[in-house]
């Protein structure tokens, strides 16, 4: 008998072929889901990037590609990020740049190591948070006053202490508290000139970090890296995310 006259056996092919789609996609490329712009999902793109992972984005732009989002129950907790790999779709920042470090084998080698690279990379998210909400608030000279001074007298000071005699934060080895570490340095450094100068181990630090070679790439202009955020981020974040005005 023919295959035409056995319809089942085309069905099956056909399930089959779209199973092995299917299957490919889950193991292709991770999709990041956020606007183009840094804000939340930029150390998640650094941390990918250290651990050589080739990825893809979906940036949004509009209140439509939004909703289809929600709609489509892709968003748990109705926020981006939003990331889709290994066949899921993981929000919540923290919990995603987790799964990567782990999966890459960049959160430590057991409980103790790890809950320190947590501690160390949360400090460094901390000042992150701080200037990543900038540009959507006012009162931003007083603002910054309060993060130069907390950056110099509560963070760097601990990131200076933890990297004497230390190439890396954790360990001795390369992890996400360093990836995050390294990406605040420079976040502080566009705010603040020479904030550094006085803190040689972070400067250091941050020398060494641009000589791996996937991080010195992701620095490279046309790398997928965004820069500082500009008005036009800044109206289409709230134009996506508040349609109706706050
Ligand atoms: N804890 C969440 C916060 C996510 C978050 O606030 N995302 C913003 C964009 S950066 C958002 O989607 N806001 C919309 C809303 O909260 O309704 C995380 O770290 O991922």
């Amino acid at each position: 008998m023919s295959q035409p006259d056995r319809p089942h056996i085309q069905l099956y092919q056909l399930y089959t072929h779209l199973d092995s789609q299917n299957t490919e996609a889950m193991a292709g490329k991770p999709v990041l889901y956020y606007f183009n712009g840094r804000g939340r999902m930029e150390a998640i793109r650094w941390l990918l990037a250290v651990a050589e992972v080739e990825f893809d984005e979906v940036l949004l732009t509009t209140r439509e590609q939004y909703d289809k989002l929600l709609s489509d129950g892709a968003l748990m907790f109705q926020q981006v990020p939003m990331v889709e790999i290994d066949g899921m779709q993981l929000i919540q920042t923290k919990a995603i740049l987790h799964y990567i470090a782990q999966k890459y084998n960049l959160h430590g080698k057991d409980p103790k190591e790890r809950v320190m690279i947590n501690m160390y990379a949360e400090g460094a998210m901390d000042v992150m948070e701080m200037i990543m909400v900038l540009p959507f608030i006012t009162d931003v000279k007083a603002k910054l006053d309060n993060i130069q001074t907390k950056a110099k007298e509560r963070y760097l000071p601990v990131y200076e202490k933890a990297l004497s005699g230390h190439i890396y934060l954790v360990g001795g080895e390369l992890s996400l508290a360093d990836v995050q570490l390294f990406e605040c340095t420079l976040m502080l450094e566009e705010k603040f000139t020479g904030i550094l100068a006085e803190f040689p181990n972070v400067k250091s630090f941050q020398g060494r970090m641009t000589q791996i070679p996937a991080v010195s790439r992701f620095l490279q202009p046309g790398s997928k890296r965004k820069p500082q955020p500009d008005d036009v981020y800044v109206k289409t974040v709230m134009g996506v995310l508040y349609p109706k005005g706050l």
